[in-house]
Formats: structure tokens, sequence, C-alpha cells
């Protein structure tokens, strides 16, 4: 299994963008001499109802989809009960609108050989109207109860009744039993078919849930267990001695030698490991920024520039960048690099207003080079692209690096997809933008607060957000580097981070434009950027307050630094890059040192080391508050805590930042009930 699923739908969806991405290594003339791989997935008919399988159904369309099977357990049972009658029709018809072949496995041989019998007709017009329900119902009683109902519907239609007396209740029951799904010779005839073509395929195989045990097509047999007496009859019925029980072919009836050389010359294991690997992509050591000091530039225009200057250069590292995006592209500043790219498509097509002649910004060429994959808006597929494209190296043999872009409150959307792709140890760059409140006079319902705690939480994930570009650029060059590593997990004991094991990354950027710092990017501060914070002004002895904030909240942070002056010696100002990094590390050297390593420290164990033990805290982020908050545990400093809890409200940022309390006045009152000292002049009212 090179995916794994969990009846979430989200398996199934991968093997279709998994089978998009094999295309697009191809295309890009990376497969050498791999043949193609047909991607699998097996899917529950209960399963089916997952949307996410639909959203992707829609994509494939749209891609070309090729070279993807799926195999649907049409059992007719899910976890609760039996399902809706005739939803095989709805399957059919979904499937085929979507430009799929649909292959419908009913009836295993057994049946197919009774139908042929004089009365054979009858019967098999019987199954085919009988409910699922029933169906189930008499599958679990077994041969004397179907017996009895055939006969008493069907029993005085003369051959019919013959047909079923000729057989003994073991005997009925097992013809009643084999429904095409658990039929052998039916389903190699069909795969045989379907594999003379690419065509994407959906074969619906009629099965029985628990076919041949006790408790087989009971509606409440999901995770059912057996008593050891059904196990030891089980046992018995499929020829396992006691104590044999992981014997190589044991019960198996044919001849142990003959299986094995077959199955050793089987193509799947014939051919050696499934699992490739793939040569690393070499990162440039620094990546350029167009000179922005004094300029007022958000990240999200920042994250433009760069990708813009990846593309102007050949090579390795710029064409193993692949892009994607659920129709953001040109809203999130990738559009300078798709017109340098364009955009991938198996066949070309060209920008009819490009041709004729019509000015736009945007070059929307499509072609077999192009490295961009541009989705519908469904951000559960971005996802799932992202988890295919994201495990190239392992599929396909082939190191993609993958940017994905979405707007960082619809993270939530697919919340479920980003985890699933990090489980799977899918490797990517998830650009995240706008964010937060700051895209105020956009309206309210695009706001993002709990995002920065869903980068904190999830496992395999590294989150950023930088506050200026010259910072961005220092951590776009890590990720890269960091998504291609694959070393175990031991913590480095300097920075107690597992960064030797990698992991994708995402940067929570914002459209909120802010003056760039002119300063000289040194190795100390590009270091300290990717360890999560550096100072921004360093605390001294008289420092009686420190201000930490993450994100585009800085300007509020300098302007109160500035208004707490006259009143506070020494001001201490945080600029943190990464609260997820500071707290994997601060909780990892706490571990170490319960393990009895007293010399551990963390890179913000340090930092904070440098306060007083008296000086008080205030954070600030364009976020939850929570984020920054616990700031306050590492050295068991006082802290007061700012960011936003409610959103929903439009206006310019300084009126959002104002009444969400995260303007600079709002920092000037937290920073004076951290500190003791006199009462701070310039204070206005708190908005309530
Ligand atoms: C997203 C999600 N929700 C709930 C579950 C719990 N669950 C496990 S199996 C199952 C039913 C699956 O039925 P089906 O896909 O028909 O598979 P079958 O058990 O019939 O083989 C459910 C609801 C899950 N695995 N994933
Ligand atoms: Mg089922």
């Amino acid at each position: 299994m090179d995916f794994s699923t969990g009846s979430v739908g989200l398996g199934v969806a991968q093997t279709l963008f998994s089978s998009l991405v094999q295309d697009y290594v191809r295309a890009h003339g990376w497969m050498e001499d791999r043949p193609e791989g047909r991607m699998v997935a097996l899917v529950g008919d209960a399963e089916m109802d997952e949307g996410n399988i639909y959203e992707a159904l829609i994509e494939g369309w749209k891609h070309g989809l090729r070279n993807c099977w799926w195999i649907v357990d049409y059992n007719r049972q899910s976890l609760d009960a039996v399902i809706r009658e005739g939803l095989w029709q709805k399957f059919e018809q979904m499937f085929a609108n979507f430009g799929w072949d649909v292959v419908i496995l009913k009836h295993g041989m057994l049946q197919q050989q009774a139908f042929a019998e004089p009365g054979g007709d009858v019967l098999r017009d019987w199954i085919d109207r009988c409910p699922n329900q029933l169906y189930s119902a008499l599958t679990f009683q077994g041969g004397a109860a179907w017996r009895k109902k055939l006969l008493d519907e069907i029993g005085d239609q003369g051959p019919v009744s013959a047909l079923i007396e000729r057989r003994n209740d073991t005997e009925l029951a097992a013809l009643m039993n084999n429904l095409g799904g658990h039929d052998m010779p039916s389903l190699l005839d069909a795969f045989e078919k379907a594999s003379k073509h690419d065509r994407p395929t959906c074969f619906i195989c009629y099965t029985i849930k628990g076919f041949s045990l006790p408790l087989a097509g009971h509606k409440d047999n999901h995770a059912g267990l057996m008593t050891p007496a059904q196990l030891m009859a089980f046992q018995e019925s499929a020829g396992v001695r006691p104590g044999h029980e992981w014997d190589k072919w044991e019960g198996a009836k044919q001849d142990a030698a003959k299986l094995e050389a077959f199955v050793h010359d089987a193509p799947f294991f014939a051919k050696g490991t499934r699992r490739h690997t793939a040569a690393g992509i070499t990162v440039p050591d620094k990546l350029a920024i167009p000179a922005n000091a004094g300029k007022v530039v958000s990240t999200q225009m920042g994250f433009g520039q760069i990708l813009n200057e990846v593309a102007r250069e050949d090579g390795e590292f710029a064409e193993h960048i692949v892009t994607t995006s659920p129709d953001v592209t040109v809203s999130t500043n990738l559009g300078p690099w798709v017109n340098r790219r364009g955009l991938f498509a198996r066949d070309m097509l060209a920008d009819t207003f490009k041709s004729e002649r019509i000015p736009s910004t945007y070059n929307w060429e499509f072609g077999p080079a192009g490295q961009h994959l541009e989705l519908g808006i469904a951000e559960s597929n971005l996802m799932i692209m992202l988890s295919a494209l994201g495990l190239s190296h392992s599929i396909n043999g082939v190191r993609l690096l993958p940017v994905g872009t979405v707007y960082d409150p619809f993270i939530y959307r697919a919340a479920d997809q980003l985890n699933y792709a990090c489980y799977q140890d899918a490797r990517f760059m998830l650009v995240a933008t706008p964010s937060g409140i700051a895209l105020a006079p956009e309206g309210g319902a695009h706001q993002s607060i709990g995002t920065p705690l869903i980068g904190m939480a999830q496992d395999g994930l590294c989150a950023f957000e930088p506050a200026f570009i010259d910072e961005l650029a220092v951590i776009m060059r890590f990720g890269f580097d960091y998504m291609q590593r694959n070393g175990d997990g031991d913590p480095d004991e300097t920075t107690w981070l597992r960064d030797q094991t990698g992991g994708s990354v995402y940067l929570r950027l914002s459209t909120r434009p802010l003056e760039q710092p002119v300063r000289e990017m040194t190795e100390e501060l590009a270091n300290d950027i990717i360890q999560g914070a550096y100072w921004m002004r360093r605390p001294t002895s008289n420092t009686s307050v420190m201000i930490a904030y993450q994100g585009a909240v800085a300007p509020e942070t300098i302007t109160a630094a500035g208004l707490l002056a006259e009143d506070r010696r020494d001001v201490a100002l945080l600029a943190v890059t990464s609260a997820d990094r500071l707290n994997a590390g601060a909780q990892a050297a706490e571990r170490a040192r319960q393990r009895g390593n007293v010399g551990a420290a963390s890179h913000i164990e340090r930092m904070l080391s440098e306060l007083d033990r008296n000086c008080g805290i205030v954070t600030v982020i364009d976020g939850h508050p929570l984020t920054l908050s616990w700031l306050g545990s590492v050295q068991g400093h006082r802290v007061k805590a700012l960011g936003v809890e409610h959103f929903g409200q439009t206006g310019t940022i300084s009126d959002l930042y104002h009444h969400y309390n995260i303007d600079a006045n709002a920092i000037v009152h937290a920073a004076q009930a951290a500190s003791s000292g006199r009462v701070v002049r310039y204070l206005r009212a708190l908005a309530t």
C-alpha cells in the first residue's frame, strides 16, 4: 500500500491526484524508463458518501485523468446499517458523467452458471429485486433460511424449484453468497479487460460484509468479533492447523513451492521495492529579493517577488518547484511566477486573450512544460494535491518542491486533508494569505483567528509567520531544504528541534503592507529567524517589560515601545517568526531536563533568561492570543496576551486593531499592567 486510508475518502482522492502527478512528472521528461503505473483505490460503499471524493472527481475530469481505478466494495453496509437501495445506479450515472468507465460485478461464476440452468432467469430476477436488507438478513441466517424464502416466493414456478432443490443448504448458501466481488475469475476478467486502456474506471463489486464468517451480513457486524468456538470452527474450515497460524501458505490448497515461485515472479514483487527515493535538489544559499528597504510591502507581495526571482533562474531548483492553487493564484500573488513558468496541461492551450491582443496582466498559457497546476476553488483538492505532489519522490522517484497557496481561513475547510497529507509525510510548502483581521476592509467572513494554533499543533508541519520580506526569504530558503530532509527523529541538542527529520512548512502571510527595515541579513540574524525569534531590541538589566509579537502587528509594537519610552526604561522587543518552533524547542528541552540532561536549553529559553525575573511580558498577534501567551511559562514571567478572539467586523486595519485591542494603545495598557512603575502617559481609553 502506498497510501493509507480508513474510510475517510482521502486515500481514494489521493489515487486520483497521484495519477495527475504522474502525468506531470512524465510530461516533464522525468519518468526515464519507468513504465506508467495505475493508481488503484479500494473504496467502501459507505465511504463513497465522503464529499471530498466528489470534489476530486470534478478536478480529475478537468485535468483529463488517466490510469486510475476505484474498486467499490459494494457490500451495502456501512458502520451503523444497511445502505439505501439503488445506490449503484447513482454511482454508475455519476462516474459515467465524469468520463469514467463503469464495470459492475454483481454475480459470480456459480450464480452465472445457475442462471444458465432451467429456471435460472427466475432466480436472477428474484436476486435483482431483493432489497439489500433482506439479502443481508438471509445471508446471516444461512442455507435453510434461503431455501424457505426462495421456495415461498418463487418455489411454485417449476424449473426454479428443481434448481433450488438440487442444492443442499450449504451449496445453496454458497450460491447465494457468490457475488461478483468474491469471485476471483470474474474480478480477474474485469481487471484484465480494463488494463487494456488508460481510462479511469470504477468497478462496483457486489460483496458480503463478513464473507464466510458466522457474522456475515448481520447489520451489527461492523468490527464484530467471533466467539472462540466460532473462531475454532472457522480455523478448521480454512484448513489451518492449531499452532501453525503464522506459517506461510498454511491452509493453501495448492503446492507451496509453486505458490512461492508464482508470487516471487509476480511483477509486484519481481521489480523489487516499490518505494522509490529521489536525489535531493540543491537549494541556493540565498533567495534573491528586490531592494525593498524603506518600501512598504506586504509579506504576500514579498512571496510573489521571491518566486518571481526564482522563476528568472534556470536550473534544477527552479525546475523542480511546482505551484498549485485553488482558484486563488492571482490573489495570493503567484501571478508573476505563473507568467514566467506557465500552467501545466498535457496538451497545449493558448491564452486567447493574448492571441487576441487584449491587454492582461497575466499570461494564462497551458502546456506540458508548465509548472503551475491550477485547481478549482475546493481547498480539499489543494491539500490532497499537495499530498500527492509531496510524495512524488517515493511514488515516482522524482523530487518535487510543491508550493500551494490558499486563503488562511480556508485551512479549516481542508484541515483534515492537511492532517492526512502530513500523516503520510508528504512534503510541501503551504502559503496562506490573507490572514488575520488585517484584510479588514474586505469584510469579516474571511478573517482567520485560530490558524496559528493549527500551525503549532499540526504534527509534521512547521509554521512561520514573518513580518518582513528579508525574513521571508530566509524562511523560504530554509523551507525548501527542510522539505527534503529525511533524517532520524532525535532532537538537535542545541536547538532541541528535530530539524533533520524534515517535514512540511506553513507560512502565514499577510496582505498588510509594512515599511521594510533597512538592515543587513547577518548569519546570526538569519539563524535566529529560523529558530523562531530574534531581538528587535535586546533587553538590558533595566528592562521591566518586553513586548513579543508575531507577524503583521510589528508596527504597533514598535510604536508602543516608543510611547512607553518615557515611563519604562529599555523596553525590549522580541520579533517572533515561529511560535511553533519556539514552543517545540522549549517542550523538547524541558523533557530532556526531566530526563536528567540538566543543561538542556532551547532558543526561547536562552532568550528569555536575559530578562529579569520581575520583567513583564506583553504578547501581540493578529490571531489567537494563545499562540504567544505561553511565553510567560518559559521562565515564569508575568504575561499579558493580546490577540483576536472574535471576528467579523469590517473597517480599516487601524479601526479593527483598535476595536480588538491589538493597537499600540492597547499594547501600552498591557505593558503598564504587566510591569511595575509609574503611570504611563499617552494612554487613551481601551476599546470595549
Ligand atoms: C471520516 C470518517 N468518519 C467516520 C469513520 C468511522 N467509520 C469507520 S468505517 C465506517 C463505515 C464504513 O463503511 P464502508 O465504507 O461501507 O466500509 P465497510 O465497513 O462496509 O467495508 C465508519 C463510519 C471514519 N473511518 N472516517
Ligand atoms: Mg460497506
